[in-house]
């Protein structure tokens, strides 16, 4: 009988290539510019426009799939809103849009999708899901990277130790946990506000406005910075995020060409 695949592929064959691909990416990621805590929008946004500028990036996620807040839309019905402000950002990840009434409508599944379409086409970031930011590494009086474990071993509570990657500057885009400002705030007390009621005109203002340089190596995006400063929360509005990945970008690449 005519065999339909000519070119098999062997069991073995499969787990050799899997693991020997995934491990060499894993111990590349060991060491990197700039390690981003969180694939939601403001920290892909940011990853993308720090390796367009020539830095090594790592981004982890501790979900499975990244995207973070994008995919939900609102109430789960799959439809975000952007401000026209960001018009040029959404042509230039060629996210398909709708305009009515000044503002943007679009899928979030091709949001989503883009975004990480974009992210995973630049050969200076490497994006790992399932691996949960558990700690942060502070070596000199500075944040120089994260404490790492596999997000289903953190879910099982199980007693196995976890590993760091190095990095000079850390993003916190973990979204309304804020996870590492927290752990930050554990050692070292910073004004944690918590993030204020939900209002989309302010908080998409605030949540620019709180992306900042927590200290020396750590920095705040997206809904965390919101969380920390006590800005307003908003819904399904994500203009703010791409400009809070855009302005993390800038704070960080300054600090990174100072240092
Ligand atoms: O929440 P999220 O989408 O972050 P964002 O960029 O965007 C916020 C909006 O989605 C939405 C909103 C709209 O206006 O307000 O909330 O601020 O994505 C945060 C990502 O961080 C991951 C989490 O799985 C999610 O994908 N994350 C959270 N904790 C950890 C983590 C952790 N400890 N380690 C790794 N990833």
């Amino acid at each position: 009988m005519m065999k339909n695949i000519t070119n098999p592929v062997s069991d073995e064959k499969i787990s050799r290539l899997i693991l020997k691909s995934y491990f060499e990416d894993l111990y590349d990621a060991v060491s990197s510019d700039v390690i981003i805590a969180g694939a939601g929008p403001s920290g892909l946004y940011c990853a993308i426009l720090l390796a367009q500028k020539g830095f090594k990036v790592t981004v982890l996620d501790k979900k499975l799939s990244p995207g973070g807040g994008i995919w939900g839309g609102a109430m789960s019905f799959n439809r975000v809103i952007l401000q026209k402000d960001v018009e040029g950002i959404l042509k230039e990840l060629e996210i398909p849009y709708k305009e009515e009434e000044n503002a943007l409508i679009v899928s979030s599944i091709s949001f989503a999708s883009s975004l990480i379409a974009k992210t995973t086409s630049f050969n200076n970031i490497k994006i790992f899901n399932l691996i949960s930011v558990v700690d942060l590494y502070y070596i000199d009086e500075k944040i120089s990277g994260v404490v790492v474990n596999n997000s289903a071993i953190e879910l099982q509570k199980l007693h196995v130790d976890p590993m760091v990657l190095v990095s000079r500057a850390v993003l916190d885009a973990t979204g309304h946990e804020a996870v590492l400002v927290n752990l930050y705030n554990k050692r070292t007390k910073v004004d944690l506000v918590n993030e204020f009621f939900m209002n989309a005109e302010k908080g998409e203002e605030d949540v620019i406005n709180n992306t900042k340089m927590i200290a020396p190596g750590l920095f705040v995006s997206g809904m965390a910075a919101n969380n920390v400063y006590g800005g307003y929360r908003m819904g399904p509005i994500f203009g703010g995020m791409l400009l809070s990945g855009k302005k993390a970008a800038k704070l960080i690449s300054d600090y990174l060409n100072a240092h």
